[in-house]
């Protein structure tokens, strides 16, 4: 029977959860951060059109703020990805964007250069046949590089557009080659902190060919590029019946896991809340994580970042809703008794083996987040405080007013 004790909060006997798997759960809630993208705060679409919402964030200032409440109410969502063209204004210092994020109390996380929307990147930008294209390109990873410098951040994330429409269009050797020419430039001129993390994706705006199309050309240009390149896992950019953590457990044993964009789908790259369609993949890609660190007893530093556009959904809240579920896997993943895994796994033992990751993904272990939280001073509902606080109301109204003062309207396009 649950207990209830005086404060509130109801403590549950962890019917199957012996000590050593609480502490691990304790463990992995007080490590576990992850990372929200500006993007995910403004206004986005589809190809077929964007609606607006009256508290979608319109500038870095409004990004940074919103990220700041997703963290207060949370708890473990310090750090902002920020995209070069979307979020700096031109000749907008980096110091400043640096100081916005304190006053709210976030950092800036992975800076994301943006090779796929200028006009000249029609046919490419680093595997374009047009040098003065590739120099182009080149030089906004260069300055991307700096403004990470100058941002504190150890991460450049680059995703590629780059790819061809038909068959026989493009030499796809050729502008492989032209990949690990065009990201050393990059790669030299980092600190030793820094990474370049190398995005891969199927289709889209490609649709024929993508000159990064999955985790192994990433995995080969990275090594091209040098030690301090690594692949990113974006959960949307697989084929739907792709093995996804088969692919991390890979990178992890070859240390080329640089970091993970999360979401989810259901039928392409549709950028659905993590863990809405297949919360069982999640907490399987968080497992292979966690059995990596049991075996090997190596530091856990990946950066966990999400990529969402919450296109009729409010912002704020879904990124709130998404953190939490994020957490929830992590921690959940990490209640899966390895010792008892391994021996299993050595026997064959089928049925024993994958009941302990069942029991893991189906444990309540919602009691010892309330403890995180509480002992933390957080919301014990991270989302009901939000919604409680009026915040959205308030920006929602300012905003409404000021994008009707700078003239926005809804645009055809997608960001
Ligand atoms: C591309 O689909 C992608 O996943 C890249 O990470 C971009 O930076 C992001 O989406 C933009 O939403
Ligand atoms: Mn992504």
């Amino acid at each position: 029977m649950p207990r209830y004790s005086g404060d509130g909060l109801r403590h549950h006997p962890h019917s199957f959860m012996n000590d050593s798997q609480t502490e691990r759960i304790h463990a992995a809630l007080d490590r576990f951060e992850i990372e929200t993208p500006s993007w995910g705060f403004a206004d986005t679409g589809t190809r077929f059109g964007k609606f607006l919402q009256d508290a979608a964030a319109i500038d870095i200032n409004d990004k940074l703020a919103d990220a700041g409440q997703v963290h207060a109410f949370t708890g473990f969502c310090p750090t902002v990805a920020l995209h070069v063209l979307w979020d700096f204004r031109p000749g907008q210092s980096a110091s400043e964007v640096v100081q916005l994020g304190r006053k709210n109390g976030v950092r800036i996380g992975a800076i994301n250069p943006n090779l796929f929307q200028d006009q000249i990147y029609k046919y490419g930008s680093l595997c374009n046949r047009d040098p003065d294209v590739r120099a182009q390109a080149v030089k906004h990873l260069l300055e991307s590089g700096e403004l990470a410098k100058q941002t504190g951040s150890r991460l450049i994330s680059i995703w590629l557009g780059d790819g061809s429409n038909y068959p026989g269009q493009s030499n796809i050797r050729w502008r492989k080659r032209a990949l690990a020419e065009t990201l050393r430039p990059l790669h030299e001129s980092l600190n030793p902190e820094q990474l370049i993390l190398l995005e891969y994706k199927p289709f889209e705006p490609a649709f024929y060919h993508t000159d990064l199309a999955d985790w192994g050309m990433a995995y080969v240009v990275a090594k091209e590029v040098g030690p301090k390149a690594k692949v990113l896992v974006d959960t949307g950019h697989h084929y739907l019946s792709q093995n996804i953590e088969q692919i991390v457990a890979w990178l992890l044993d070859t240390d080329m896991l640089g970091g993970f964009h999360f979401n989810d789908r259901r039928y392409a790259d549709d950028d659905l809340t993590f863990g809405s369609i297949d919360p069982y993949q999640a907490f399987r890609i968080f497992h292979e994580i966690h059995y990596f660190g049991w075996e090997t007893s190596r530091a856990q530093t990946i950066p966990y970042m999400i990529d969402q556009s919450h296109i009729d959904k409010p912002k704020i809240e879904a990124m709130i809703q998404t953190a939490v579920v994020a957490q929830d896997l992590y921690a959940r993943a990490a209640a899966v008794d390895h010792e008892k895994l391994a021996r299993h796994q050595e026997r064959n033992e089928q049925i024993d083996a994958e009941e302990c990751i069942r029991q893991a993904f189906f444990a309540d272990i919602r009691p010892l987040i309330l403890e995180w939280r509480k002992a933390r001073n957080l919301p014990l509902d991270p989302l009901a405080a939000f919604r409680e606080s009026g915040y959205e109301k308030r920006i929602a109204s300012e905003r409404k007013t000021r994008r009707a003062e700078l003239g926005i309207t809804a645009s055809g396009s997608y960001a």
